[in-house]
């Protein structure tokens, strides 16, 4: 495959693009500004429709409906299990148009269909049934206070939650925030990632049709600066979840520095694989080549600092870049492809640069480093060796399919490397020795450790970062502490 490659694009779908125009209080509608920008497809670099472009003005509608529906509206005061009941509507209905979902995220990112149907959409319509089982659970405790009192705590929703979302994994991630946010009876403004926009719409729709009652769920497709920084300054909104880039991060914290708005983040990674000389290699070599290629390397936990241990070192690194070399990159809509295309020009510049860095700084490129055809943002995936510690692509989130392979000696080395960075979102270890494992488990700073697997991701289970990979946990019983006020009431006994 060379950057002159003609891009075979044998399966072009027809995708209906249903709903280009913002969600607000139940009705889809034009901006007020009326104006719209093109959501592009990576794949042909082609606009697939123009979509409205939310401003301060239509954040400041949507809030405000967001408001009135939380103040005043059904969904806080209804019966628990009945939200529970509309959320899991809401979910099945996500499964009824799974292809249609997953066909309208290939379009919009570039993933291939396999990954779509495979994880991105059913994960979604999961994380939201998962939640809506939470709707009826969450409790309050009774509490034995000194004195003739009788003290107890409710679990009340925070407000209105401002919901800024990456594109990487677009449905999964509106659903990993509007599932607890709904759960706890929260109402909300979704704000898309302007590279993405489309999944998030069609799925807005399925939620009213779901009986998610107007103003409850509400979508503002725009950028980051304009929609994004109005969202977050808003007077009206009481907490913001986000997911992005650390220095994305820094800004909002920095704008919301006079409120007291409850913030939860998601933010990037450098995620060290640690793979010891009696792992099953094939299995490791399987395992860790998931963990950096799938969804072309944009996976905030993403295995880039691959350490292997001195003895299979060549042996890894030979095999995985032979792996790489077979990898079927093309048209995401073909269910033969394995990798399809970067989200956009600006993250395929940001990637090409880290690759030109590589090899500047030392590193040999094994295979890969190129585009991969002669149009798409397709970058062929690559493998670095003898890389070292110091080097940009060992330190910095690339967000591409680039992995550097380091070497190591024994565990105490590789825990002190693994940790020699700011991020702290996953780590995996490959092992059969279950001591050795343990203790890479708790020796390495991070919220996620696999071991002899990677990625796995369940709604049910606590995921987020140390460090300066985020603050809280989405997922799990824990993501419902990101959404809820906790009030404490004491009564005088008589
Ligand atoms: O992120 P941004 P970008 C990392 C990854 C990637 C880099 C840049 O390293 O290469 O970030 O990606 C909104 N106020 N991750 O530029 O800008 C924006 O509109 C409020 C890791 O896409 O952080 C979008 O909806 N909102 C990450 C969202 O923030 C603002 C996934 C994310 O965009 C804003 C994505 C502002 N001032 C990127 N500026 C992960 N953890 O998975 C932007 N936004």
């Amino acid at each position: 495959m060379s950057p002159s490659a003609s891009l075979p694009l044998t399966h072009k779908e027809q995708v209906e693009v249903r709903q280009t125009r913002l969600l607000i209080d139940g009705e889809f509608r034009d901006s007020l500004s009326g104006k719209t920008f093109a959501t592009i497809d990576p794949v042909t670099e082609e606009v697939i429709a123009q979509v409205a472009e939310g401003d301060a003005e239509d954040i400041d509608l949507a809030v405000k409906a967001a408001r009135k529906a939380f103040d005043t509206g059904p969904w806080q005061q209804m019966d628990a299990r009945e939200r529970g009941r509309r959320m899991l509507k809401w979910a099945d209905l996500i499964e009824t148009h799974m292809e249609e979902l997953a066909k309208l995220e290939v379009l919009d990112n570039g993933k291939p269909i396999n990954e779509a149907l495979g994880y991105d959409i059913p994960s979604a319509a999961a994380t939201i049934r998962y939640f809506a089982g939470w709707a009826d659970k969450i409790h309050g405790k009774t509490i034995p206070v000194s004195g003739p009192f009788f003290t107890y705590t409710r679990r009340e929703p925070v407000g209105v939650c401002g919901l800024i979302i990456p594109w990487n994994f677009p449905l999964a991630m509106a659903a990993w925030k509007l599932g607890p946010a709904l759960a706890a009876g929260c109402t909300t403004i979704l704000k898309p990632a302007e590279q993405t926009p489309l999944t998030a719409l069609r799925a807005g729709e399925l939620a009213l049709e779901a009986g998610i009652p107007p103003g409850v769920l509400n979508i503002v497709p725009g950028f980051g600066p304009t929609a994004g920084a109005a969202l977050v300054q808003h007077p009206l909104v009481e907490k913001i979840a986000f997911t992005g880039e650390y220095k994305t991060a820094q800004i909002i914290k920095q704008a919301t520095v006079n409120s007291m708005k409850r913030l939860s983040f998601e933010l990037g990674g450098k995620s060290p694989n640690i793979i010891f000389n009696d792992a099953n290699l094939e299995d490791a070599i399987t395992g860790s080549f998931g963990a950096i290629f799938l969804n072309q390397g944009q996976n905030c936990c993403a295995g880039s600092r691959a350490f292997v241990q001195d003895n299979i070192y060549n042996e890894f690194v030979e095999r995985f870049a032979d792996k790489a070399e077979k990898r079927r990159l093309g048209d995401p809509f073909d269910s033969n492809t394995e990798h399809g295309a970067q989200i956009d020009k600006a993250q395929f510049d940001k990637i090409m640069h880290y690759i030109a860095l590589g090899k500047e700084q030392g590193a040999a490129c094994v295979t890969g480093g190129n585009q991969a055809f002669d149009r798409g943002y397709f970058i062929q995936p690559t493998v670095f060796s003898e890389v070292n510690e110091n080097m940009a692509i060992a330190t910095d989130e690339i967000f591409g399919p680039v992995v550097s392979v380091l070497r190591f000696k024994d565990i105490n080395e590789v825990i002190a490397k693994a940790n020699n960075t700011m991020f702290g979102l996953a780590a995996a270890v490959w092992t059969q020795d279950i001591d050795k494992a343990n203790a890479v488990a708790e020796g390495v700073k991070a919220g996620t450790v696999w071991v002899n697997c990677y990625n796995i991701v369940d709604p049910a289970a606590p995921f987020g970062g140390f460090k300066m990979s985020g603050v809280g946990r989405e997922l799990s019983e824990q993501a419902l502490d990101a959404y809820t006020e906790t009030k404490t009431v004491t009564v005088l006994r008589k």
